[in-house]
């Protein structure tokens, strides 16, 4: 059976991540910060207590500010796979927090390294990089366009990726970055601007609300389905070579144009209900990403079959439903024909 470590494993992605490897057979153990109140919602439904038999998700306290406690994880561990995704990840609190996101977002990913480097365990080991760290690079975007970063966030995220290139040139660890562009769905944090547009809307259906303020409405992303991209995650760590490779849709939109979708979709016009609050700007922003992932359909074979008007639809389903209303059921077509499933 193989082990897999999971940092970030009560997020978006890690809870995705966790799924998908428990459904392959993996033991899988995930890092969790203490809190005072539970921040393990993401995962509950695939946690069972340790006591009982057959379990295979194990949750082990640590922080990535704190790199006696990863050592420990990883050599007593001695885990086959690593998939970092642990982040200080929001790109507009980065620009209040840059010295926070700094030592969790990058130096965080060096503690990582040089616990496994010291360790001396073969681990295969992934790094969640972004398509933040291209910024303003003309697009599309590929793995050889240079990072041209925007953000405190950015910037932080390219220091964690030529970090892990150099372990991987300089101490031959088998390590990869993956450079990933905008990924959704109803398990998105809910400050990210898709999820507030989608639980926006449900409040709104709800009467519980009248207006969504935000702030850059221009900006365009190439937005795919997180389950999608954990895949991509698992299969880089299962290539011959560690190599880099970027994933994304091919597709962008603006946060207009996502809005006109959302709002179009639950029979809103969204100009009734939204307006622009300039808190939400960023001292600098980001106005177009949009990748070539064709690196990844040649090598992994994967291609994302989630869509735009998709995503959107499967997420503001959700909110719906979690809003206590009926869902309008197109999401839900979706998730079944591509997934078999209505998971979420
Ligand atoms: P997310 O939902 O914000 O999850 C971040 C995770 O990191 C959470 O589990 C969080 O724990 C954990 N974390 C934060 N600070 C930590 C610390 N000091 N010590 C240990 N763990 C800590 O992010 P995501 O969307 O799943 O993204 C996963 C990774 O991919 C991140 O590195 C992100 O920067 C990167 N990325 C994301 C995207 C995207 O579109 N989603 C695209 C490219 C790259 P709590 O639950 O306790 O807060
Ligand atoms: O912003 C604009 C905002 O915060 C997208 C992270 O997962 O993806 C994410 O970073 C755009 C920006 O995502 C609001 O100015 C307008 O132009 O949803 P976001 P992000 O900054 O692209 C990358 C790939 C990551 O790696 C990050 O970890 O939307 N926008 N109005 C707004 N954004 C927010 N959050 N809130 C608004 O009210």
């Amino acid at each position: 059976m193989k082990r897999a470590l999971i940092t970030g494993v009560t997020g978006q992605d890690g809870s995705y991540l966790a799924e998908l490897l428990l459904s392959r057979g993996y033991e899988v153990h995930g890092l969790i910060r203490r809190a005072s109140t539970f921040n393990t919602q993401r995962i509950e439904h695939l946690y069972r207590d340790p006591h009982e038999s057959g379990v295979r998700l194990f949750l082990h306290y640590g922080d990535l500010a704190n790199s006696e406690q990863l050592t420990n994880i990883i050599y007593n561990l001695k885990p086959d796979e690593i998939y970092h995704l642990g982040a200080q990840s929001h790109v507009r609190v980065s620009f209040e927090m840059p010295e926070y996101t700094g030592d969790i977002t990058g130096l965080g990913t060096t503690r990582l390294l040089e616990a496994l480097r010291r360790s001396g365990i073969k681990a295969r080991f992934y790094q969640a990089g972004s398509s933040e760290m291209y910024g303003d690079a003309p697009a599309p975007q590929h793995e050889g366009t240079p990072f041209r970063p925007r953000s405190p966030y950015a910037a932080t995220k390219v220091y964690a990726h030529w970090m892990t290139v150099g372990y991987r040139e300089g101490y031959t660890l088998w390590a990869c970055n993956g450079i990933l562009f905008n990924h959704e769905s109803p398990r998105r944090g809910e400050t990210f601007v898709t999820r507030k547009i989608t639980m926006g809307l449900a409040a709104i259906k709800a009467g519980r609300q009248q207006k969504l303020y935000l702030g850059n409405l221009d900006a365009k992303r190439d937005w795919g389905y997180a389950p999608e991209y954990v895949e991509g995650m698992w299969l880089m760590l299962q290539q011959d070579e560690p190599q880099d490779y970027v994933l994304g849709t091919g597709e962008t939109h603006s946060v207009k144009e996502f809005l006109t979708e959302a709002f179009g979709y639950a029979g809103l016009d969204w100009q009734e209900h939204v307006e622009i609050d300039p808190r939400y700007f960023r001292p600098t922003d980001v106005d177009l990403l949009l990748a070539d992932a064709s690196k990844a359909k040649q090598q992994l074979h994967w291609s994302p079959r989630v869509r735009f008007p998709e995503l959107v639809r499967i997420m503001v389903d959700a909110d719906l439903e979690a809003a206590g209303l009926k869902p309008i059921g197109e999401g839900k077509k979706v998730l079944e024909r591509y997934f078999g499933t209505w998971h979420r």
